[in-house]
């Protein structure tokens, strides 16, 4: 019974947004946990962000500075690789823009480097552009750390698992590297709507 009318609900919300759901994917309610490992529990005060420019300098932000950053609200909708689709998430999370504002850096490739060693690698114009975020709310919440609380990366229109949780640093980079996934034979790059989802897609 409840089988039947959540595939009903998933139908129709699948025609009612066609444009919004990318080739191959469903759409789901849920809010499903997807880690390669154990999660990760970082307190406020033991966390740190850093950000590596291509020239080795280093920027760092405590949780207080960083909860200092100017911050905004996010309505997005996230796609992951193993097919689910989520439709209008609410995050709230700083502008990777503003992170990268007091940083000199013309690296093209970033490298996100997670606590636990996650690693994803993307251009960095997929992170700029209000395009990225790092994200410390979820529905009005503390990001859960199941979700990558205190904070992940969120970077909506490629496949999810290059949003990383539990950021610990952005290294900036002059060549292009590939992460966790990626060495795995994931797609470099990773758009849904081409379908990137492993290498030669
Ligand atoms: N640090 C870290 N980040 C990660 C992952 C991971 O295993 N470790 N999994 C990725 C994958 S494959 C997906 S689909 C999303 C899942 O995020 P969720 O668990 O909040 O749904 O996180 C991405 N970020
Ligand atoms: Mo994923």
């Amino acid at each position: 019974m409840s089988l039947i009318s959540r595939g009903f609900q998933r139908r129709r919300e699948v025609e009612a947004s066609p444009d919004r759901v990318p080739p191959g994917q469903y759409v789901t309610n849920d809010f499903p946990v997807l880690s390669a490992g154990p999660t990760p529990r970082i307190s406020a005060e033991e966390w740190r962000f850093r950000v590596t420019s291509e020239r080795g300098e280093e920027t760092t932000w405590t949780w207080e500075e960083f909860s200092a950053l100017p911050a905004e609200a996010v309505k997005v909708d996230i796609h992951c690789v193993t097919k689910w689709s989520k439709l209008d998430t609410d995050w709230r999370g700083v502008s990777v823009d503003t992170i990268l504002k007091g940083v000199g850096s013309s690296a093209a490739f970033a490298t996100a480097h997670s606590y636990g060693g996650y690693t994803t690698n993307l251009p960095v114009v997929d992170l700029t552009g209000g395009k990225a975020w790092i994200a410390f709310q979820y529905g009005g919440q503390p990001l859960a750390p199941e979700h990558g609380g205190p904070a992940r990366l969120l970077v909506p229109h490629l496949y999810f698992w290059k949003s990383a949780k539990w950021i610990h640093r952005l290294e900036l980079r002059d060549s292009d590297r590939p992460g966790f996934w990626e060495s795995l034979g994931y797609h470099g790059y990773g758009d849904p709507w081409k379908e990137q989802r492993y290498a030669g897609d």
